[in-house]
C-alpha cells in the first residue's frame, strides 16, 4: 500500500527537499502551502504533476498553521500515514520583531495539529515528525549537545519551539502517539532563504566577484553553528517515523564554524582572499590583493541575545537510526557558491 505524506512548510526548504525525498520513496506527498500575492512555490514547482494526471502523487493544499479548521479539513481529507510539520516562521532575528506571531505559528501551530489528529481519532495511523531545533539549547549549558542537554531558549523563536518540542513529548505521553522531535542543527543548501546568514554569504560573495555588489554587511561574525546540508538532514526526519519506539534524535555533523571563518572560505570559493581589520563593530573584512573593504560589521543584524556556539553530538541518531551526514562543510559551502554564482552570472547577462 502506497503510503501518504503530509508535509507542512512544503514551499520552504527542507518542505522542498523532503518531498522530493518521500516522492522518490513512492509516497503520495501532500503540502500545506499559504496564500501568497505572488508565487511562492519556486522551490517546488518541479515536483508539481497535473492533478488531473492519475500517477500524480504531489498535491498542494492552501492552509496554515494559525487556523485550526483548516488544519482538521485537510487532515481529515488526507488521512496521512506521517506528518511532518515543518512550518514555522523560522527567522530568530524576525522572531524579535514578531514574537506574538511566531508564538502563534511555531508554538500553538503544533499544539494545533496534534490535537487535529486527537480530535480526529487518528492518534494510532498517523506518526508526527516536529521540527525542533538546536535554538533550544541557546545559552551553553553543555557542549557538545546532545538529547539530554538541559535547554535555555534565547528567542521568541526559540520559546515558542520550546512549547512545540515539550507538547510533541506530551502527546506522545498522553496519548501513546508516535511523535518525534528531530532537534535539528543548522542546515543550508543553495535553497536556503535570502536572509540566512549562510546564503546571505554566499550570494554576496558571487555578486561582489562579479561585480554586481560592491560590500556585504553582517552582524555578529563570531557565532559558532554547526553547519550541515539540508539533503542529509530531511533522510533524517524519515528514519524517525520509521523506528519502533517514537524518540527525540539530535542531528547535526559534530563540527562547528564561526560565521567568519564561513565567509572566508566562500570568498575563496570565489578566488578572493580575505584579510580582517579592527574589533568588533569596526571590523572589516578587507580584499588582501586590492586593499578594498569587501565585509562590512553592522551593528542592525546583532539580536538582542545571541546564541554564541551550537554544536552537537549525533551518537544517538547514527546509532539508533543509522543515520550519518554525508556532505562536507567544505562540500557545502562550495556548492552554495557554484549555485549563486550561476544565479548571479545570470543576472549580470540580463542586465547587459
Ligand atoms: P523555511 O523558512 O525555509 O520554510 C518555512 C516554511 O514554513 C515555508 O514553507 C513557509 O511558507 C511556512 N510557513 C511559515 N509560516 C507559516 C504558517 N503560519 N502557516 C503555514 N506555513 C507557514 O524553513 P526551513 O525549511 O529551513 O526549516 C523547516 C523547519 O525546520 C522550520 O520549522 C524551522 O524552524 C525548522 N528548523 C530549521 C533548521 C534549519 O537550519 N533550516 C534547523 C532546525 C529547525 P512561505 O514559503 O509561504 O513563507
Ligand atoms: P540561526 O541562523 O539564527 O542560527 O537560525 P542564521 O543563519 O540567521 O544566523 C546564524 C548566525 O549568524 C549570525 N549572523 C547573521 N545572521 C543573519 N541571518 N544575517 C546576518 O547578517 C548575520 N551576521 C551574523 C547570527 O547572529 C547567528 O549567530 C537558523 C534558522 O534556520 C532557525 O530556523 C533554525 O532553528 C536554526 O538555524 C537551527
Amino acid at each position: 500500500m502506497k503510503k501518504v505524506a503530509l508535509v507542512t512548510g512544503v514551499t520552504g526548504q527542507d518542505g522542498a527537499y523532503l518531498s522530493e525525498f518521500l516522492l522518490e520513496k513512492g509516497y503520495e506527498v501532500h503540502g500545506v502551502k499559504r496564500r501568497a500575492s505572488s508565487f511562492n512555490t519556486d522551490r517546488i514547482d518541479h515536483l508539481y504533476q497535473d492533478k488531473h494526471d492519475e500517477d500524480s502523487r504531489f498535491f498542494l493544499h492552501y492552509g496554515d498553521l494559525t487556523d485550526s479548521t483548516n488544519l482538521i479539513r485537510i487532515i481529515q481529507e488526507v488521512q496521512p500515514d506521517e506528518i511532518y510539520n515543518l512550518a514555522a516562521q523560522s527567522h530568530v532575528k524576525v522572531s524579535f520583531e514578531t514574537p506574538e506571531y511566531t508564538a502563534n505559528a511555531d508554538g500553538i501551530g503544533t499544539l494545533r495539529l496534534l490535537e487535529a489528529i486527537r480530535i480526529l481519532g487518528m492518534t494510532e495511523k498517523t506518526r508526527f515528525y516536529q521540527a525542533s531545533t538546536s535554538e533550544l539549547y541557546g545559552l551553553v549549558q553543555e557542549v557538545p549537545q546532545r538529547e539530554t542537554t538541559p535547554f535555555y531558549p534565547r528567542s521568541p523563536y526559540a520559546v515558542a519551539k520550546l512549547y512545540a518540542y515539550w507538547i510533541t513529548v506530551n502527546y506522545r505521553e498522553a496519548y501513546r502517539m508516535f511523535a518525534c522531535n528531530g532537534i535539528l542543527f543548522n542546515h543550508e543548501s543553495p535553497l536556503r532563504g535570502e536572509t540566512f546568514v549562510t546564503r546571505k554569504i554566499t550570494r554576496a560573495s558571487a555578486r561582489i566577484r562579479l561585480g554586481l555588489q560592491d560590500k556585504l554587511y553582517l552582524g555578529n561574525l563570531d557565532a559558532k553553528r554547526d553547519w550541515g546540508y539540508a539533503k542529509d538532514y530531511v533522510k533524517a526526519m524519515w528514519l524517525m517515523l520509521q523506528t519502533e519506539v517514537p524518540e527525540d534524535f539530535v542531528i547535526a555533523t559534530g563540527e562547528t564554524h564561526s560565521v567568519r571563518e564561513f565567509v572566508e572560505l566562500a570568498f575563496r570559493e570565489n578566488g578572493i582572499e580575505l584579510a580582517w581589520r579592527g574589533h568588533g563593530v569596526e571590523e572589516v573584512g578587507i580584499h588582501q590583493q586590492t586593499g578594498k573593504v569587501l565585509v562590512q560589521v553592522d551593528p542592525l543584524y546583532f539580536r538582542p541575545t545571541e546564541v554564541d556556539l551550537l554544536l552537537g553530538n549525533p551518537e544517538k541518531a547514527r546509532r539508533v537510526l543509522g543515520w550519518e551526514p554525508e556532505c562536507t562543510f567544505a562540500e557545502l559551502v562550495r556548492s552554495m557558491v557554484q549555485s549563486d554564482l550561476a544565479e548571479a552570472n545570470k543576472e549580470l547577462l540580463l542586465s547587459l
